[in-house]
């Protein structure tokens, strides 16, 4: 449930509905967040009605993108494995709010709104995962595999914990090129409650914790690992307390500012050379699984809705911008109609995009010499072998 509460730096103002753009404001969230062999951060941020527009805006684009996956799936124009993000803004945009643009990011499969968080626009994603060459990863990844280099966005995976050790290799390798004693950028793995268990990620955090690396263990518990509730799949649900001897944090993953606040605390401690922490954002998916899973079977219709109602993301922030600045519902009513037209505008250029035509396209970027040169392969096989590429 939201326990956001609201309190104007300067309480003594009576008119918030005059205040600038650039005023501050504090807002309150007690209970936002639990420790694990560490000290939990204040339960407040200082904010202002630019920055929450600014969220607003982002996680609406983030949702409405999400939504036009869903509809551009049904209308087969994306094919393959679509596991979509809706619910879980607020953990991706108060990721990004807090980290720095040296640190790494790494997430699963559920990758969209991550890439473009770091710097991703919704046409790419959308070409993307429509199989066209202008796509963020020249029509060739698709849904599951968005990378950007440039951004220290290192993707996407499709199985399930991988971007654990390889989240704490890119901590070793900051660890490595930062001169001993300043503070390094940091690694962040995103990864679900479903996959906390595996073995992997207990041996990436020994590592971790042994050179401490500054590594982010962030478990996104969206309460499912499928259709498989935490409380069926995972004999510890207090999933920050997990790292055993590592320092942990939950938070509340549907209040954008605690989830902003709670992660500059954590980049912070892992920055500095404390060893890595584990996140636990605790947060909701609307959708189901994938597009094959409607979602209905495993759990309550009116646990969606409640969730939905009572403590959705977007929500949330329009709630503070409402009752804290002077925006009022028809100031936020045309952001989200015009939101809504770039996203169908960006839909219609997606679409117009041609796909990758050349043999050429597909047999590029898998290998690499020992000088980083791509070594195109003479041979393909596809799942119809008589259709395999030879070159
Ligand atoms: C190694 C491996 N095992 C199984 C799968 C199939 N699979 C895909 S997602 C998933 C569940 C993951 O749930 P969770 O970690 O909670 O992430 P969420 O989908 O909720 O974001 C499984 C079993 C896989 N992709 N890789
Ligand atoms: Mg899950």
């Amino acid at each position: 449930m939201l326990r956001t509460a609201l309190r104007r730096a300067a309480a003594a103002r009576p008119h918030a509905r005059s205040l600038s753009a650039e005023a501050s404001i504090t807002v309150e969230f007690p209970g936002a967040y639990t420790a694990y062999l560490s000290e939990e951060p204040a339960a407040a941020a200082e904010t202002t009605k630019a920055e929450l527009l600014e969220y607003f805006k982002t996680m609406y684009t983030m949702r409405r993108m999400e939504l036009m996956c869903d509809d551009q799936y049904k209308k087969r124009e994306i094919r393959g494995f679509c596991h979509l993000y809706d619910g879980q803004e607020a953990v991706g945009t108060g990721i990004q709010a807090a980290l720095s643009p040296e640190d790494s990011w790494i997430t699963s499969y559920r990758c969209h709104c991550i890439a473009l968080a770091r710097g991703g626009s919704v046409e790419g994603v959308l070409a993307e995962l429509m199989g066209r060459s202008h796509g963020q990863t020249g029509g060739i990844g698709g849904s599951m595999h968005f990378y950007n280099k440039k951004e220290n966005f290192f993707g996407g995976q499709g199985i399930v914990g991988a971007q654990v050790p390889v989240g704490t290799g890119l901590a070793f390798a900051n660890k490595y090129k930062t001169p001993l004693g300043e503070p390094m950028p940091v690694a962040i793995g995103c990864y679900g409650d479903g996959a906390a268990n595996q073995g992997q990620i207990w041996e990436s955090m020994n590592m971790a914790a042994l050179w401490k690396l500054p590594m982010i263990f962030c478990i996104e518990n969206n309460q499912y690992g499928m259709g498989t509730s935490i409380a069926r799949h995972s004999c510890n649900n207090d999933y920050y307390t997990m790292g055993n001897v590592i320092a942990g944090l939950k938070m509340d993953g549907m209040n954008v500012l605690s989830v902003r606040e709670g992660m500059k605390h954590v980049r912070d401690y892992v920055s500095q050379g404390n060893g890595p922490m584990v996140v636990e954002m605790s947060t909701y998916r609307y959708h189901g699984h994938s597009m094959s899973d409607p979602g209905k079977i495993y759990r309550d219709g009116a646990e969606v809705k409640a969730m939905r109602e009572n403590n959705d993301p977007i929500k949330n922030v329009r709630q503070l911008l409402l009752g804290h600045t002077d925006a009022t519902e028809d100031e936020l009513n045309t952001i989200e109609k015009n939101i809504r037209a770039e996203v169908e505008a960006a839909r219609d250029r997606a679409l117009a995009g041609s796909t990758p035509s050349s043999t050429d396209d597909l047999v590029r970027n898998i290998y690499l010499d020992e000088h980083g040169k791509d070594v195109p392969q003479s041979y393909i096989r596809l799942p119809d072998y008589e259709k395999s590429i030879r070159a």
